[in-house]
């Protein structure tokens, strides 16, 4: 603990020298003589930003923490910071943009990946116990998928994009398949779960059905071309596509092949009476957004424009988007505008031009498996609910969400 604490101080006070030097070169802009007007670019810090670099002083998205949603649980607290969807450009989001979900509050361990082992035991042959060195050497693969956290759901309250959809992030994602070491510790007949477990004080354990285990988990370490972030789970984490993001264990310590469903930390929110329900908390979607024009934004006149966002579902890739910009009435395709990866964000456009009129803005997707996100309404009546716009989606809230964009051009949320 004491150690911890002195590390976290370190870390502050690198952000503070970081910081600092950021702020100089903003305000260390000059033109530079002989081409055009250019300014210049200076920081008494320059080596430091070769090392590694950083944006430039004038890009200021940022992720936010979220107050509201630090739900004090049995065991802690949960910690949501959500990623800045509205400035979100392509699939990829930037690893330090990446929504983090963290149970015991900001808590983030501080591993040396040297000393950290994982263990692989339960209903196998031969348990075996890896260094992260020793699980680099074996084939990895690479794959872009999403995240998204179920505490994921759109309020008539949330005034932007991030507020209301910023616990989804998508990143590509470089490991060991579990399944090669899941083979190499010989698995014994009679495994119908994994249970996962993370390093940290809480664990973060979850309950995976075998079947996925084998079929596409990833024993991850990294993340957008480099190492995983701490928020991420450096230095490995378990790579679950598709499901709810609970299941994607950071800190991955232990694997336990065992012969049913356990209950675990996170588990317990899954304890609900209706079936219905608990089957739809484990995988994601589909599910899209519109990010531009979103929350807060606002149009400069009437004129064209291109509605973009992204879409993304827990069991395949996404085959097609539609957008509605007269209230759900007529939908038409939208583009696709980078390739649809199985279990990953995609980006769509819809070219477009306003009227000035006030209007309401929607999107919904497909996936390859041929279900289509529901509209409120659609959720609504699935459920035997009063179809108004607070009503709560129950597990995971994959709902067709609208902004309301008004005469003047403000975006507004369309559920308010
Ligand atoms: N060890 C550990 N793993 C964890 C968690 C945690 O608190 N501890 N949070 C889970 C939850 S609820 C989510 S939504 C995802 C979030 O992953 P991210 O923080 O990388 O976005 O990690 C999951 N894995
Ligand atoms: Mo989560």
């Amino acid at each position: 603990m004491e150690s911890k604490s002195s590390d976290r101080r370190k870390f502050l006070k690198k952000s503070v020298t970081f910081v600092g030097a950021a702020a100089a070169a903003a305000a260390a802009v000059r033109p530079v003589s002989g081409q055009s007007s250019m300014p210049e670019m200076e920081a008494p810090d320059l080596p430091a930003l070769i090392a590694y670099g950083q944006r430039s002083p004038f890009v200021k998205s940022k992720r936010i923490s979220v107050m509201e949603r630090m739900s004090p649980d049995e065991f802690g607290m949960t910690f949501h910071v959500l990623s800045p969807l509205q400035d979100s450009v392509g699939i990829i989001t930037p690893s330090s943009l990446h929504y983090v979900s963290t149970h015991r509050g900001s808590y983030v361990p501080n591993i040396d990946p040297a000393e950290h082992r994982l263990m692989i035991h339960g209903m196998v042959d031969r348990p075996l116990i890896f260094t992260v060195d020793e699980l680099k050497r074996f084939p990895f693969v690479t794959r872009t998928h999403f995240l998204e956290c179920l505490g994921n759901r759109a309020k008539s309250t949330h005034k932007t994009v991030q507020d209301s959809h910023g616990l989804t992030s998508c990143s590509e994602w470089t490991g060991v398949p579990l399944s090669v070491l899941l083979k190499e510790a010989g698995v014994q007949s009679g495994a119908a779960f994994i249970v996962a477990e993370g390093a940290e004080s809480v664990k973060g354990a979850t309950s995976i059905p075998f079947a996925k285990a084998m079929d596409d988990c990833l024993v991850a370490y990294g993340q957008n071309g480099e190492a995983l972030r701490p928020h991420q789970g450096f230095p490995i984490r378990l790579l679950v596509p598709g499901f709810e993001g609970m299941h994607n264990v950071k800190y991955l310590r232990r694997i336990k092949v065992v012969e049913k469903d356990y209950m675990t930390y996170n588990d317990y929110g899954h304890i609900v009476p209706d079936a219905r329900v608990a089957s739809l908390t484990r995988v994601i979607g589909p599910k899209s957004v519109i990010t531009f024009p979103s929350g807060e934004q606002k149009l400069p006149g009437p004129g064209f424009y291109e509605i973009t966002g992204l879409a993304w579902s827990g069991s395949s890739a996404i085959r097609n988007v539609e957008v509605s910009t007269d209230g759900g009435q007529i939908w038409k395709s939208a583009e696709l505008r980078t390739p649809s990866y199985p279990m990953a964000h995609v980006r769509f456009a819809f070219p477009w031009t306003w009227d000035g009129k006030e209007c309401l803005i929607l999107s919904r997707c497909t996936d390859e498996t041929g279900t289509r996100q529901p509209t409120r309404v659609e959720a609504a009546n699935y459920w035997n609910q009063p179809d108004n716009s607070d009503f709560r989606v129950p597990g995971a809230d994959n709902s067709v969400f609208p902004w309301r964009i008004a005469g003047d051009g403000s975006v507004h949320n369309g559920l308010a």
